[in-house]
C-alpha cells in the first residue's frame, strides 16, 4: 500500500485528536507532552505554533518526530506545509484564511495528509469540494483557545455530518465534561486542546475521553 494510503486508513480509524499548542505548553515542557500524549494513546497530535519562528517550529517538529514514532499517532503540522517534508510529519492543518487544500498539498508533499478547519455548514461543504483529508468543526462552544471565534453549537455537528462524507473532527471547548453533549449530538471524532494540556495527568485524562469515546460506533 502507499504511503498515502497508509495514513488515510490511519485517519479512517482515528477517534481522538490532540493540539501540542505552544499557548499553553511552555517550550521546555513540549516532548514532555508529547510523550504523555502518546502514552495515553490519542490517534493525532498536532503542533500549533501561532508564535515561533519557522526555524524554532522546525527544531520542535524535528524533536517531537522522535517522541512520535512511526506506529504511534499521526503527526499533524498547523500551517508552514514547506516544513512538512523537513520534519517528517504526517501532514498538515489549514484554517479558512490560509493556502488551499490543493496547494497546501502541492507544498507539503502528494504523501501526506492536508486537514481544513471549518466554522459553519457551508464552509464544510465548500472544504470537502477542496479535498482534504479531514475537516475540523467548530469552535462547538465559547473557548479560550480561539477566543475571537463564534461558537456554532452542537447542532451543526448533525448537520454536516449528513452533508459530507470527509471525515469530520469535532473543536473547540471539549473536554470530559462537555463531551457526553457532544457525542449524543453526533460527533464521531473530537479534538481537544487545553482540557488536555492543562490536566494534571495527561495520559489517565486520554483514556477517560478515550472511553466515552468508545461508547460511540464510528
Ligand atoms: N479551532 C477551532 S476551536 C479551536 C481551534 C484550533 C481551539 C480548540 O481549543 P480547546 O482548548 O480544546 O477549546
Ligand atoms: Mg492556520
Amino acid at each position: 500500500m502507499s504511503e498515502i494510503d497508509q495514513r488515510r486508513q490511519r485517519l479512517t480509524g482515528a477517534r481522538f485528536y490532540a493540539i501540542v499548542d505552544t499557548g499553553y505548553v511552555p517550550l521546555r515542557r513540549i516532548l514532555a507532552v508529547t510523550g504523555d500524549l502518546v502514552r495515553g494513546g490519542v490517534d493525532l497530535i498536532q503542533l500549533r505554533a501561532k508564535k515561533q519562528t519557522e526555524e524554532e517550529i522546525t527544531s520542535l517538529g524535528h524533536a517531537m518526530r522522535t517522541v512520535i514514532k512511526s506506529d504511534g499517532p499521526l503527526f499533524i503540522l498547523n500551517d508552514h506545509p514547506h516544513l512538512v517534508p523537513i520534519i517528517e510529519a504526517d501532514g498538515v492543518h489549514v484554517g479558512q484564511d490560509d493556502l488551499s487544500v490543493a496547494e497546501a498539498r502541492t507544498r507539503a508533499g502528494t504523501d501526506v495528509l492536508v486537514g481544513k478547519s471549518t466554522h459553519s455548514l457551508e464552509q464544510a461543504i465548500a472544504a470537502e469540494r477542496e479535498g482534504p483529508d479531514y475537516i475540523g468543526v467548530g469552535p462547538i462552544y465559547k473557548t479560550g483557545t480561539k477566543p475571537d471565534y463564534v461558537p456554532v453549537g452542537p447542532g451543526l455537528i448533525a448537520q454536516v455530518a449528513a452533508a459530507v462524507r470527509v471525515p469530520q473532527f469535532c473543536i473547540g471547548g471539549i473536554n470530559e465534561q462537555t463531551l457526553p453533549e457532544v457525542l449524543v449530538a453526533g460527533a464521531k471524532r473530537i479534538v481537544i486542546v487545553s482540557a488536555l494540556l492543562l490536566s494534571e495527568d495527561i495520559p489517565a485524562y486520554c483514556r477517560r475521553v478515550r472511553e466515552q469515546i468508545e461508547t460511540i460506533p464510528l
